[in-house]
């Protein structure tokens, strides 16, 4: 089935906090991707280790030759046009440059999880330093201020999320405590791992999984619970992006000087 825009996916944005838009890259660009994604596993982990999740940006990276696929994503017409009925007009897919893109891929030697997590949140070790405390707790709930982006080039079911969870500051009865639930260490066998893995994701109330196929394209509020549960052998190529304003722009940019003052105190 071609990609069509449906007025529902708004709704469902909105209150769930997500919507994925399924196959709406071309084979054509997939695989224009995949090609121009070629080096990036070998980058990521000659410098993080086998366990790399991501190479950011990958535009440090990359030759502008290889970013020309990602920057053909960023301005193809389907994806910019969903992307504006589901936010508006001022929404600008990759900020328009791919200047903070990155790939997510999977490890090499063992599964392994983020834990349960909102990305930004006001009780977080990072909530001292939020440039204006009164203006986060108006805008983490604004379905249109915060966004982030997966985009998988191949099959990719890591992604969990709890629908509508961005919609309420405070965590309810038990997310907290499945966040924490405790996991096996590095001495447990892979497979013990997996299931562990499988089931942690399992045991957050309400936790939704986001089946992707290749060309999807997920948008989702990262303030909203969810993770990433992966699996070696699992090849991950996943384009990791957002669709900021210039407000939001701003925002990041007041955050990240408001922590530098904080650290230098
Ligand atoms: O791998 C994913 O899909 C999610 C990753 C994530 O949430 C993170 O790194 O903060
Ligand atoms: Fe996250």
């Amino acid at each position: 089935m071609p990609f069509e825009f449906r007025d529902e996916m708004i709704h469902r944005y909105r209150s769930d906090g997500y919507v994925i838009f399924r196959q709406i890259l071309p084979p054509s660009l997939i695989r224009d991707l995949r090609k121009a994604a070629a080096r990036v596993p070998e980058i990521a982990r000659g410098k993080s280790g086998p366990q790399a999740q991501r190479l950011q940006p990958i535009a440090s990276h990359l030759t502008a030759e290889e970013m020309k696929p990602f920057l053909d994503y960023a301005t193809f017409p389907p994806l910019v046009e969903a992307i504006q009925r589901i936010l508006t007009p001022r929404h600008t897919l990759s900020n328009g440059k791919a200047d903070r893109m990155a790939l997510l891929l999977e490890p090499v030697e063992k599964p392994w999880w983020t834990g349960w997590h909102r990305d930004i949140r006001e009780d977080g070790d990072r909530a001292t330093a939020m440039p204006d405390l009164e203006e986060f707790r108006r805008i983490t709930v604004d379905p249109l201020w915060f966004n982030q982006i997966n985009c998988p080039l191949y099959e990719d079911n890591c992604t969990w999320y709890v629908p509508g969870s961005y919609l309420r500051r405070f965590d309810l009865p038990g997310e907290k405590a499945a966040a924490e639930h405790p996991m096996p260490g590095e001495t447990a066998t892979d497979e013990e791992r997996e299931r562990a893995g499988v089931e942690y994701c399992q045991r957050m109330p309400s936790s939704i999984r986001a089946s992707m196929d290749a060309g999807d394209f997920m948008i989702y509020h990262p303030n909203g619970w969810h993770l990433g549960n992966y699996l070696p052998g699992r090849k991950r190529v996943t384009l990791h992006d957002w669709a900021p304003t210039p407000e939001l722009v701003d925002w990041y940019d007041r955050w990240s000087k408001a922590r530098a003052a904080a650290a230098n105190k």
